[in-house]
C-alpha cells in the first residue's frame, strides 16, 4: 500500500466499488463473450476487406449469391451486439483500473499496458463502426482503413490479454467463484441475474438490428439506420444520384453504354438497343457495406452476351465505370468468373419497372456476391481488358 492511498475522499476512496458484480468470474464470463464476439468481426471484416481488394493470389467466390450479405450482415449485427458486452466488462473491471500500485512487477506492466489499446481500440471500433453507418463522418481519416488498423491492434492485444488472463479465468470458471471464497448462493444467483440481463440487452440490440439485412424481421429494425424494405422503389438508396452529379447525363437521350478495350469491335448501344437484347433475369441480393442488404429480381443483359456481341476474347476482366464523375465508387472490375457468369447483369429493371434515377438509371451493375459499393450504378462503359 502507498502511504495516502486510497485516499480517505472522492471517488477512490475504500468502499467505492461495493458490489459484489465486481468479481474476477462475472469478468471472466463477459470476456470470453466478447473475445467470441471481437473474433467474429475480425474474420467477417477481413472477408470484406479481402473481396473488395483481392490480391493476386486471391479471386472472390461468385457463389453463394448472397454469402457476402451474410458476413457483413454478421459484422454489423455482431459489433452492434458486442457493445452492451464491453460496457458490462468495463464496468465490471472497473475498480482494477484504480489498483494500486499500478504496476506491481514487469510482467504486470505489459499486461496492463496492453489493456490501452485494447480498451481504447475496443471503444475506437464501435465507436467508429456505429458513426460510419450513420453516415455520420466527423473524421477526416479514411474510415475502412482506420478501423482496420485498429481491429489488428485490438485483437493483438486481446491475445496478450487473454494471455495474462488465461489460469486466473480457468480457476475462477472451474470453482464457481473466486479462489478461496466459498460461493455464497446470493453472489451466485446476483451474477446470474446480471450475466442474464448483459446477455439479453445483448440480443436486443441484435434482433433490433438484425432487421436491416432478414427481410422479415425488417419492422424490427428500430436501431438499424436503414430499413431493407423504405427507399424508392422499396429498397434503400445509398448514393443518390443528385449526389453522385450525375442527373443530367443519366437522363441524356443520347446516353450510349459503350464496350470497348480489347474488343473486336466496340459497341455504343442506346436504352432501346439494349432492351432489345436478350434479357435475363436475377434474383440478387445488394449487399452494402454498412451492413443492411435487400433481395430484388432484376432484369437486363447479361455483360457476358454484351462482350460476345464485341467479340471480346475468352477469360477476359471488365472494368465498369460509371457516369459519375468524382469520389468513391464510379468505376469497380469484374474479374473472368465474374463476367463469364449469366447473372452478371447490366440491369434496366427491378421488380417489373425500369430502375429509378437514385437505383442507377439507366442501366446498372448487379452481380452475385459482390459488396454493395462494387454495383456500379449509371453504368456509361465497359472497358474489356
Ligand atoms: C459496432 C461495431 C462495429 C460496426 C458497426 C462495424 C462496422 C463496419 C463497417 C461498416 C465496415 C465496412 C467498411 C467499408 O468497407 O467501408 C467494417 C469493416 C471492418 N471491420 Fe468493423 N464494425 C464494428 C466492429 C468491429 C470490430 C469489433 C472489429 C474487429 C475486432 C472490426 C473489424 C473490421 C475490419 C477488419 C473491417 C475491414 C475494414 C476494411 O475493409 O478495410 N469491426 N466494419
Ligand atoms: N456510381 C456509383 N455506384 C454505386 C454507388 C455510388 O456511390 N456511385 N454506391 C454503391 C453502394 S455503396 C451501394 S450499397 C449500392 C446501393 O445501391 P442502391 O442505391 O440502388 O440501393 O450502390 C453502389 N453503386
Ligand atoms: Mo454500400
Amino acid at each position: 500500500m502507498t502511504p495516502g492511498w486510497p485516499p480517505a475522499r472522492g471517488p477512490f476512496r475504500e468502499g467505492t466499488f461495493t458490489s459484489p458484480r465486481h468479481d474476477e468470474r462475472t469478468a471472466a464470463v463477459l470476456g470470453i463473450a466478447l473475445g467470441v464476439a471481437f473474433t467474429v468481426c475480425l474474420a467477417t471484416g477481413m472477408w470484406s476487406y479481402l473481396v473488395q481488394h483481392p490480391p493476386s493470389w486471391f479471386t472472390p467466390p461468385g457463389r453463394p449469391a448472397g454469402l457476402y450479405r451474410v458476413t457483413q450482415g454478421l459484422h454489423v449485427v455482431t459489433g452492434l451486439a458486442s457493445i452492451p458486452l464491453l460496457l458490462a466488462k468495463l464496468w465490471v473491471v472497473l475498480p482494477r483500473f484504480f489498483a494500486w500500485p499500478p504496476v506491481p512487477g514487469a510482467a504486470a506492466a505489459v499486461e496492463r499496458l496492453a489493456l490501452l489499446p485494447l480498451v481504447g481500440g475496443s471503444l475506437f471500433l464501435v465507436v467508429s463502426g456505429v458513426a460510419n453507418i450513420n453516415l455520420w463522418y466527423p473524421w477526416s481519416f479514411n474510415f475502412p482503413t482506420a478501423h482496420r488498423w485498429v481491429a489488428w491492434i485490438t485483437i493483438g492485444a486481446l491475445v496478450v490479454h487473454v494471455g495474462a488472463k488465461a489460469s486466473t479465468a480457468r480457476a475462477v470458471l472451474s470453482r464457481g467463484g473466486e479462489p478461496g471464497t466459498p460461493a455464497d448462493p446470493s453472489v451466485v444467483a446476483g451474477r446470474r441475474r446480471f450475466l442474464a440481463g448483459v446477455a439479453g440487452a445483448s440480443g436486443l440490440v441484435a434482433l433490433l438490428s438484425a432487421g436491416q439485412t432478414v427481410e422479415p424481421l425488417s419492422r424490427l429494425a428500430l436501431l438499424a439506420p436503414r430499413r431493407p424494405d423504405i427507399g424508392p422503389q422499396g429498397f434503400p438508396v445509398n448514393r443518390t444520384a443528385r449526389a453522385a452529379g450525375v442527373e443530367a447525363a443519366a437522363t441524356d437521350p443520347a446516353f450510349r453504354l459503350v464496350v470497348r478495350g480489347r474488343v473486336r469491335r466496340e459497341l455504343r448501344l442506346s436504352v432501346d438497343e439494349l432492351r432489345s437484347l436478350p434479357q435475363r433475369e436475377a434474383v440478387l441480393p445488394i449487399a452494402c457495406v454498412e451492413g443492411w442488404s435487400a433481395s430484388r429480381r432484376w432484369r437486363g443483359v447479361a455483360v457476358r452476351d454484351l462482350l460476345a456481341a464485341a467479340g471480346a476474347p475468352e477469360g477476359a476482366a471488365v472494368r465498369v465505370r460509371s457516369l459519375q464523375r468524382r469520389r468513391a465508387f464510379r468505376a469497380s472490375d469484374l474479374h473472368p468468373g465474374e463476367v463469364a457468369d449469366p447473372d452478371t447483369l447490366l440491369a434496366l429493371d427491378v421488380e417489373g419497372e425500369p430502375l429509378a434515377l437514385d437505383h442507377g438509371a439507366p442501366v446498372r451493375l448487379i452481380a452475385p456476391n459482390r459488396p454493395g459499393v462494387l454495383q456500379t450504378k449509371w453504368v456509361r462503359e465497359l472497358e474489356v481488358r
